[in-house]
C-alpha cells in the first residue's frame, strides 16, 4: 500500500547563486567574472568560509562551506564581497509575495527554495511545466534574477528535477520515470542520507560510492535492521516515492552569532569568555522574546562542525538559566575530543 503513491504535481523553485546572483544585480560591472561571497579572504588568510558564489568562480572550483583561504588560493583574482544578509533577506520576501500570489499551498525551505503543490493548479505536467515557466518569467521581471523550477510527482523528485535543471532553466520528471533517473544517482540524493547513512549503506553493499540501483538490491527489512524506520522510507525513496506533503510551516525564527578566532585555540578560558560575549549578544537581540531553545556550534581545526541543542517547555526562564545550559553544552563538544577550536557559535530559537 505504502508503495503506491497519491497523484500529485509537485514544483521547486530554487534561486541561481542566490546571494551571488543578487550582488551581480547591485553591480552589473561584476558580471561575467568570478564572485565570491563570504568572508574577508585577507589576501588567504581569512579565516571565514564562502557562503556562495557565481559559476564562473565554481568554474575554478570554488564551492558553499569551503574555507575562505582555500578559494583564495584557488583564484585570487576573484571579487570577495561580503555577506549583505539584510539585502538577501529583503529580496527573498519579494520572491515569495510573487509565489504568494499564484499559489496557496507552498513550503518556504531557505531564503531561496519553495515546494509548491500545484496538483489543484494543473490537470497534467505540459500545463504544470508552463505554470513553472510563468512563474520564473515573473520573478525575472520584477527582480532581475533566474531561479529555476523542478516538477515530478513528490517532493524529492521535484527537486532532484531542479537540480538537473539549474540554472536558468526548467525540467520535467513524469512519475513514471522517477525510478529509472533515481536509479541511476549516489544515495546521497535521498533527502535524509548524509555521509554517516551513506557509510553504513557502503559497507553493506561493499560500495564506496553506493548508488540507488545498488541500494535497490536490498529488502525493506534489511533497510529496516541496517538503519531503523527510516530504512523503510528510504526504501520508498530509492523507488523515486516521497509521501511527504507539501506544508505550510510556521516560521521559526532564529536568532545567532558565531565566532571564529583569529587562531584555532583550546584555551579554554578564551573560548567561554568569547562565548559569552556571543550569548550576550544574542539575548540583546532576542529581547522578550520567548526561548524555544539553544544551539550550540563548534567547528573544530579539521573543520569538522559538531552542534548540541536543547528544546525548552512553556516555560519562560530567565537568561542565567539559558546561559547555564549553553555552557553545558559547549563544555560537552569541548570534551568530545582533544581538537583545537576554529568557532563557537551560539543560536536561540524564538
Ligand atoms: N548558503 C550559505 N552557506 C552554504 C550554502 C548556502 O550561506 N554552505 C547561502 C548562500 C546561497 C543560498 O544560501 O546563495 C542558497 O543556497 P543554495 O544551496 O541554493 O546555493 P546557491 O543558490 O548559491 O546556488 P545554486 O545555483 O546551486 O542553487
Ligand atoms: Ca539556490
Ligand atoms: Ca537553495
Amino acid at each position: 500500500m505504502k508503495n503506491i503513491e497519491k497523484k500529485r504535481i509537485i514544483l521547486h523553485l530554487d534561486m541561481d547563486y542566490f546571494f551571488a546572483q543578487i550582488e551581480e544585480r547591485e553591480n552589473p560591472h561584476f558580471k561575467g567574472k568570478p564572485l565570491v561571497v563570504g568572508a574577508d579572504p585577507k589576501k588567504g588568510k581569512g579565516r571565514g568560509v564562502v557562503s556562495t558564489c557565481n559559476y564562473e568562480a565554481r568554474e575554478y572550483g570554488i564551492r558553499s562551506g569551503m574555507a575562505i583561504s582555500r578559494a583564495y588560493s584557488l583564484c585570487p583574482t576573484a571579487i570577495f564581497l561580503p555577506v549583505n544578509m539584510s539585502l538577501y533577506k529583503r529580496i527573498s520576501i519579494s520572491v515569495f509575495k510573487i509565489i504568494k500570489k499564484s499559489f496557496s499551498k507552498y513550503e518556504k525551505v531557505s531564503l531561496d527554495e519553495a515546494y509548491i503543490d500545484i496538483t489543484e493548479k494543473v490537470n497534467n505536467f505540459k500545463s504544470a511545466e508552463i505554470k513553472g515557466d510563468t512563474l520564473r518569467d515573473e520573478i525575472y521581471k520584477r527582480e532581475k534574477l533566474r531561479s529555476s523550477v523542478g516538477i515530478s510527482g513528490n517532493k524529492m523528485m521535484a527537486k532532484i528535477a531542479c537540480e538537473l535543471a539549474k540554472p536558468n532553466g526548467i525540467k520535467v520528471i513524469l512519475p513514471k520515470n522517477s525510478k529509472k533517473i533515481i536509479s541511476k544517482m549516489g544515495v546521497e540524493v535521498v533527502p535524509g542520507i548524509g555521509p554517516k547513512t551513506k557509510k553504513i549503506i557502503g559497507r553493506k553493499l561493499d560500495k564506496k560510492e553506493p548508488r540507488v540501483k545498488d541500494a535497490n538490491t536490498l529488502s525493506k527489512r534489511e533497510l529496516k535492521e541496517m538503519l531503523g524506520k527510516r530504512g523503510e522510507d528510504f526504501y520508498c525513496m530509492f523507488r523515486g516515492i516521497d509521501h511527504s506533503p507539501v506544508e505550510e510551516k510556521r516560521e521559526i525564527k532564529s536568532i545567532g552569532r558565531e565566532h571564529t578566532f583569529q587562531e584555532d585555540t583550546r584555551d579554554s578560558a578564551k573560548i567561554i569568555e568569547t562565548f559569552k560575549k556571543i550569548v550576550n549578544e544574542v539575548f540583546e537581540e532576542a529581547k522578550n522574546k520567548k526561548i524555544k531553545g539553544i544551539t550550540v556550534v563548534c567547528r573544530f581545526e579539521d573543520f569538522q562542525t559538531r552542534t548540541r541543542q536543547i528544546s525548552f517547555d512553556a516555560k519562560r526562564y530567565d537568561n542565567d538559566f539559558y546561559y547555564k545550559k549553553g555552557i553545558s553544552l559547549l563544555l560537552g563538544l569541548l570534551t568530545e575530543n582533544n581538537k583545537k577550536i576554529r568557532l563557537v557559535g551560539f543560536r536561540v530559537r524564538v
